[in-house]
């Protein structure tokens, strides 16, 4: 069998440190400038080789994805033994290998407060064909110790030096889940324990929760770790009620935090909040149409929070598999994904609202927030479940069939009925289904990567704007973004339609990104007709870190739907800890000034903003301004939208799937044989 670990990260809210600190004194970041690849829109790039497959992937830097694999026979070697994690450099699409140590099978991950991210969990010790060795520090040939209770930090880095480390690993007895639920703990450490990270908390620091001992399809009572507990530690792990009652679809639990400081959880057919603090579970209603965690695994994401709502977080589930029988008896692979879409604002309503379904059914999607507010739905499958093993029925070893190799794109500022659409979208070559991923880049590609239902590599070498700030608090003084004529397309109407926003893209595994975010931050504009250019005037975070966690994250300028390329800046303190918040300061109102006008005289209202004196708006003494020389140049063809496609690898035995199935071919498993472009920008 094989093994899956699947957990949440949620952030750590219950630390009552007395001290909170502010943000680092923010530097002036280096324009950046344009995209150096232009890519085609819409279109699919294979773009490089991953070295090992990408089942867990994430951005660490803004030229460096950071990818993790299990251990397995991958014929790039470290250390003396196959490797399964590597660096992904963006800017030359090469990678090299990295030292996870232990078997990261199934782990999960996140980003502290301080930038360290941390990789949670994995099984057991393997030999060839991924089956488990009784000697659990491993040895050869994969030299792979039990990585159950491992806990890797890794402080990513440009020039090739750093590694993952682990550190002291979950294995105190306060931490062993069986102690928690009463199973006496014999000197023999369990000999896997999977693990789900999921989100990181308002203080920075992270939540684990769930897994299981040895893995397998789904969990079972004989192996559950219904717990949470917090990195870094605060104690033993805690019994959760709402994991024990969700077997066996209590992996991976999707996992969010929200504004008010809660988590929402949801797992099989139940949701609850979870008070990290005080331990309490809030029932809300059941998930409507289908299982979305794991392995029905739908897509899911929190949808942008923005001053227009209030920063008020609203999760999206869509897809996932309408099945209750998760024996392996009966042929999984063939029965169809769900379609259904729901949504849910679990701070302010706890029922379900149905959304626009998918166009297709699809299980294993990854939902990646783009910078103009639309969601890239991509990978998964039309059949089947996240999985594998050798069934009679299985493709391969895969528990899924029918790829679904055309994205789609969710916009949630359309009304019902219109949100889903494919137009300009081509269709890829390559199907993604289970333990693939994908992330949003700083040039707006969406990178994708990875899938791998097999339990070993067993067939040979075949791998084939100025004025941004460093660093944002939450509340603190505006500041001032400069946008140039070209910036605005040459009419300073434009700024009207200007945002900034703040996104996170997350750990992306298992169908999920977590941790992922987008956030809007509030904005005005003085824009002036005589020479076209504006400036934005731009509020810090929101004054609650349970909105943005801190950590690092990508920052954008979106102008009518075109974004610049992104730069990094650290939402918080940059440490772990409580946060400091402070009132957000005012912003002046927008307006337009006139060409006709002179110098701070008449204002003319735009989009329906009051006229201000543009006095208010200019050297406003408590605003810092900061500039660079160049932000983005307003063409449409000059930010592509491009989806690139690292190495992957797909079945061990495809060619037998295809014999056996027929339905591999991308002629003969999608709808829609006619790709176009997918026009990011308007
Ligand atoms: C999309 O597919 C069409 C038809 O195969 C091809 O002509 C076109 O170049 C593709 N466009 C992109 C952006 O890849
Ligand atoms: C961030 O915090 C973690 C947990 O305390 C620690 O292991 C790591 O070294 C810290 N990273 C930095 C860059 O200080
Ligand atoms: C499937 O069978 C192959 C060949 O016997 C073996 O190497 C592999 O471990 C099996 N996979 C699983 C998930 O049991
Ligand atoms: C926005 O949310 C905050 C925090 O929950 C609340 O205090 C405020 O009243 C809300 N504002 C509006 C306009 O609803
Ligand atoms: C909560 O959402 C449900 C489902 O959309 C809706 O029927 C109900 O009226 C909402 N309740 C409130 C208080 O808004
Ligand atoms: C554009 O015009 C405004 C108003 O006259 C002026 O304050 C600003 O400095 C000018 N900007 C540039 C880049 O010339
Ligand atoms: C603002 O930009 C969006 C693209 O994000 C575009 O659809 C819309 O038409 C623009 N609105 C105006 C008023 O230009
Ligand atoms: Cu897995």
């Amino acid at each position: 069998m094989f093994f899956l670990v699947l957990v949440s990260l949620a952030s750590v809210l219950a630390q009552s440190a007395a001290q909170s600190s502010g943000p680092p004194t923010p530097t002036i970041l280096s324009p950046p400038g344009q995209p150096s690849s232009t890519g085609t829109i819409g279109g699919f790039e294979i773009v490089g080789n991953s070295l090992v497959s990408a089942q867990q992937m994430f951005l660490g830097t803004l030229d460096k994805v950071f990818i993790l694999d299990k251990a397995e026979n991958n014929v790039p070697q470290i250390d003396g033994h196959p490797a399964w994690a590597s660096e992904y450099a963006l800017s030359a699409n090469t990678a090299r290998t990295m030292n996870a140590i232990t078997n990261t099978f199934c782990a999960g991950g996140t980003v502290l407060g301080n930038g360290t991210w941390i990789n949670i969990g994995g099984n057991s010790a393997v030999t060839f064909g991924g089956n488990k060795v009784d000697d659990d520090s491993g040895n050869g040939p994969y030299d792979d110790p039990d990585g159950g209770k491992s806990i890797r930090t890794l402080v990513p880095c440009d020039d090739g030096s750093c590694d993952w480390v682990d550190v002291q690993p979950m294995t105190s007895p306060t931490v062993v889940p069986n102690s928690v639920s009463g199973v006496p703990v014999p000197d023999l450490l369990p000999l896997s324990l999977t693990i789900i990270i999921r989100e990181t908390l308002q203080d920075g620091t992270a939540i684990i929760i769930g897994g299981c001992n040895n893995g397998g399809y789904v969990n079972d009572i004989g192996q559950d770790n219904p717990t949470y507990e917090f990195y870094p530690s605060t104690g033993g792990p805690i019994t959760s009620p709402f994991l024990s009652d969700n077997l066996p679809i209590n992996l991976y639990p999707l996992t969010f935090l929200l504004p008010s400081g809660r988590l929402l959880m949801q797992a099989n057919r139940a949701t609850i909040m979870l008070d990290p603090k005080t331990h309490k579970e809030y029932q809300l209603d059941d998930m409507p149409d289908a299982v979305r965690a794991y392995p029905a695994s739908a897509g899911n994401l929190m949808l942008p929070l923005t001053p227009a709502n209030n920063w008020t977080a609203t999760i999206l589930f869509c897809g996932g598999s309408d099945n209750d029988d998760w024996s392996q008896d009966w042929d999984i692979a063939s029965f169809p994904a769900s379609t259904s879409c729901v949504r849910i604002t679990p701070d302010k309503n706890q029922s379900y609202t149905k959304d626009d379904p998918m166009l297709e059914g699809r299980g294993m999607t990854n939902l990646v927030s783009l910078p103009d507010g639309r969601v890239l739905c991509v990978n998964g499958a039309k059949t089947g479940t996240a999985g594998y093993g050798n069934m009679s029925w299985s493709i391969g070893e895969s528990y899924a069939d029918n790829p679904v190799l055309t994205p789609a794109i969710y916009d949630p500022a359309k009304p019902a009925g219109s949100r889903w659409s494919r137009d300009g979208l081509n269709a890829s070559t390559i199907p993604r289904m289970y333990h693939s991923s994908a992330i949003l880049l700083p040039d707006g590609a969406v990178l994708i990567a990875g899938s791998n239902p097999n339990s070993d590599v067993n067939v040979g070498p075949k791998i084939n704007q100025r004025g941004l700030l460093s660093a944002l608090g939450y509340g603190g003084p505006a500041f001032d973004v400069q946008l140039d004529a070209d910036d605005l397309g040459g009419d300073a109407h434009n700024a009207a339609n200007a945002t900034v926003v703040i996104i996170r893209t997350g750990f992306s595994t298992h169908g999920m990104n977590m941790g992922q975010r987008f956030l809007q931050l509030d904005s005005t504009y003085t824009a002036y007709e005589a020479n076209n250019t504006a400036t934005l005037h731009v509020s810090q975070v929101p004054p609650n870190p349970a909105i943005l966690a801190p950590g690092p994250a990508l920052l954008f300028v979106v102008v009518n739907g075109v974004p610049s390329v992104g730069v990094q800046v650290m939402i918080g303190s940059g440490t772990i800890g409580k946060q400091a918040t402070s009132a957000i300061g005012e912003l002046p109102a927008s307006s337009f000034v006139s060409a006709t006008s002179t110098g701070g005289g008449e204002a003319q209202d735009q989009g329906g903003n009051n006229g201000a004196s543009p006095r208010m708006a200019i050297g406003h003494t408590t605003r810092t301004t900061w500039t660079w020389t160049r932000t983005y140049t307003w063409r449409t063809d000059a930010f592509r939208f491009r989806i690139i496609i690292t190495s992957h690898r797909l079945f061990s035995d495809f060619s037998t799937a295809r014999t056996f199935h027929g339905t591999y071919a991308p002629s003969t498993s999608i709808n829609h044989p006619h790709a176009l472009l997918l026009r990011i920008v308007t």
